[in-house]
């Protein structure tokens, strides 16, 4: 990762080697941080953020399940996200907020722990390599499963749930995948570790509901929308293991991995092994969209003025 030249913190902006905590933090005991990923695109008319207020929106909906107070409403942050990719002069990015319990008192109930918000930004290329977007990845089904409800939230995007992502990823890396889908507790298809996952069956497209464990991902919310658009049969459902070995095109949705398809699972090769036509219509529509390409139709990109100094 390059540095850039700015972090904002609690409403100022700081040197990059200065965003600094405290060891003793209560986030670094007991994970109590919630944050984002966003992507920045450059588009014919300048740098855009895809989707920054339902981004915001979601942290700070995840801060408030876990009672996180946050001092800056949506317009500040959503202000200041701009402003820190300006500063920091990058055409496309990815942008992360975080909010954490910061140093105060000790013990798991936080006391006297100030919520500390930082904003980051720094150029990151394709998640799941370069081919992956072309010709797709080989995955295997967790040993783990995903959190299960009423244990961690799914619907927050929380520092914590990663311990679990971490999990799935590590084992799928080590056994030689480039990913893995965890099931929910009741053996239902839940996500990868970090992306939301659609399964097309007979030209239908099928993602788990939210009550599957899921994180409400603004990439499958984006997908969605333009299967819909497209009139495409999608449908939120949920959707049992075996059905992704007969599936005729797997594909992940998030906002690092965009739409990666999937080639094999478990090495059972989905389909014709390769790109299937629902993924790569739903793929091209989306980097049209992102990219400024087609018309911004439901206003997802917010432009960022002019950088200071282009690098
Ligand atoms: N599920 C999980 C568990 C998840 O982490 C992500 C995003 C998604 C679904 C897709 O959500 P969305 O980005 O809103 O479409 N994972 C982030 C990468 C995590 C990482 O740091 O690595 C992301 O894609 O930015």
């Amino acid at each position: 990762m390059t540095p850039t030249d700015k972090i904002w913190h609690n409403g100022r902006f700081i040197a990059w080697d200065e965003a600094k905590i405290h060891v003793l933090s209560h986030v670094v005991s007991y994970g109590s941080s919630v944050f984002e990923g966003i992507r920045c695109y450059e588009t014919q008319q300048g740098p855009a953020i895809f989707r920054l207020r339902e981004h915001t929106r979601r942290l700070l909906d995840s801060a408030r399940i876990y009672r996180i107070p946050v001092d800056y409403s949506i317009e500040q942050l959503i202000e200041a996200q701009v402003e820190l990719v300006r500063l920091n002069g990058l055409r496309s990015c990815y942008v992360r907020p975080i909010v954490l319990r910061g140093y105060g008192g000790v013990g798991v109930l936080p006391s006297n722990n100030p919520t500390e918000v930082f904003l980051a930004c720094w150029e990151w290329g394709k998640y799941l390599g370069d081919e992956a977007l072309a010709e797709g990845v080989d995955v295997c089904i967790s040993s783990w499963n995903r959190i299960a409800p009423n244990t961690l939230p799914a619907l927050a995007k929380s520092g914590a749930n990663y311990m679990n992502s971490q999990l799935i990823r590590m084992e799928a890396h080590h056994n030689g995948y480039a990913e893995g889908i965890a099931l929910d507790s009741e053996g239902r298809i839940s996500e990868g570790s970090g992306e939301n996952v659609f399964v097309v069956r007979d030209g239908k497209i099928h993602t788990p509901p939210l009550g599957s464990s899921v994180l409400p991902g603004i990439t499958r919310d984006t997908v969605i929308t333009l299967a819909q658009e497209l009139g495409l049969p999608i449908v939120e459902t949920v959707i049992p293991r075996e059905m992704l070995y007969i599936a005729d095109e797997v594909f992940f949705t998030g906002t690092a991995a965009e739409v990666t398809p999937v080639r094999s699972i478990d090495r059972i090769q989905v389909g014709s092994g390769r790109r299937g036509p629902v993924t790569a219509k739903l793929q091209k529509a989306f980097f049209e969209l992102v990219e400024g390409i087609a018309p911004d139709r439901h206003g997802w990109l917010t432009p960022v003025p002019a950088a200071v100094a282009a690098k």
